[in-house]
């Protein structure tokens, strides 16, 4: 089937309404290998960026990494080759795609730790509507420990104070300093006030993706059965109207300085070697 084909009318309307949409049988078994072989990699040989975000009193860890995709050669090749491109940008309705990075979440077999909720787009040096995180697990999971989304919270049109994930890892690194000024609300309670929202998430086998927009709050996934490990490859894409913003406090992963060099400045839109075009109708 063409990406044409899976990619229906109700995808995009659901992504453009609710924020979120799932594609199932997305991707295939080969580039589900392809992405396992690059995650075992990936933990054999974690960049200066990995994090483990939680190690629990029995020893299970949650390890975060980013942005491998230009020396992890699975990685890379996926980014690349996949139909990943165009499934973002289809499901998105835009008329082109660059890619911005890759992330991974790999939690050992039981781990609890769930992501706190967040947005994504706050963290970035770029800002837009029309972006999309595909979340893409490489093993079977259930929906109580698959990644969450408040619906519709994209198109609530507000930047709240955000989590800081230098919290979890108390790495000198990730720390926010928010300066005191800011006049942002804190982050709503999603957890304490869960039937306040309407939350969504699914059982999901390898090769079914979930495509969100940056702007989602979303959180949690983990909360594993003791026999369950999971594993997820997130590639995160841009469409026509990202431009570059460099914020005062919290990018992450900050790119302020290497776009500058790449001759970026605030204000242009995307592109060059550093976020190639993967994808245009
Ligand atoms: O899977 C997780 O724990 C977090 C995922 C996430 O926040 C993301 O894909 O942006």
């Amino acid at each position: 089937m063409s990406i044409s084909e899976l990619i229906t009318d109700r995808h995009i309307r659901e992504f453009s309404e609710r924020g979120v949409t799932l594609v199932e049988r997305a991707i295939s078994d080969e580039w589900i290998e392809t992405l396992r072989a690059g995650v075992a990699r990936n933990v054999a040989e974690p960049s200066e960026r990995s994090r483990l975000w939680n190690r629990d009193a029995e020893g299970r860890t949650t390890f975060y990494d980013s942005q491998a995709w230009r020396t992890i050669e699975e990685y890379r090749d996926f980014v690349l080759h996949s139909p990943m491109a165009e499934i973002a940008g289809r499901v998105m309705g835009v008329s082109k795609v660059n890619f911005f990075f890759d992330a991974v979440f790999i939690r050992s077999p039981g781990a609890k730790f769930r992501t706190p909720f967040h947005q994504d787009e706050p963290y970035w040096s770029v800002e837009g509507f029309e972006t999309s995180s595909v979340w893409t697990p490489l093993v079977p999971v259930e929906k109580r420990s698959a990644l969450e989304f408040v619906a519709g919270s994209h198109r609530w049109d507000k930047t709240y104070r955000q989590t800081n994930f230098g919290a979890l890892t108390g790495d000198e690194r990730d720390q926010v300093m928010y300066d005191p000024a800011d006049q942002r609300d804190d982050f709503p309670d999603i957890e304490g006030n869960r039937s306040d929202y309407e939350i969504l998430s699914w059982d999901m086998q390898p090769g079914d993706v979930a495509v969100f927009n940056a702007r989602m709050i979303h959180g949690g996934s983990g909360n594993l059965a003791d026999d369950r490990d999971l594993k997820v490859f997130n590639t995160q894409w841009l469409g026509d109207d990202v431009r570059v913003r460099f914020r005062s406090e919290g990018m992450d992963p900050d790119h302020s300085e290497v776009m500058k060099a790449n001759g970026l400045a605030d204000g242009d839109k995307v592109g060059t070697d550093l976020y190639p075009e993967l994808w245009r109708r």
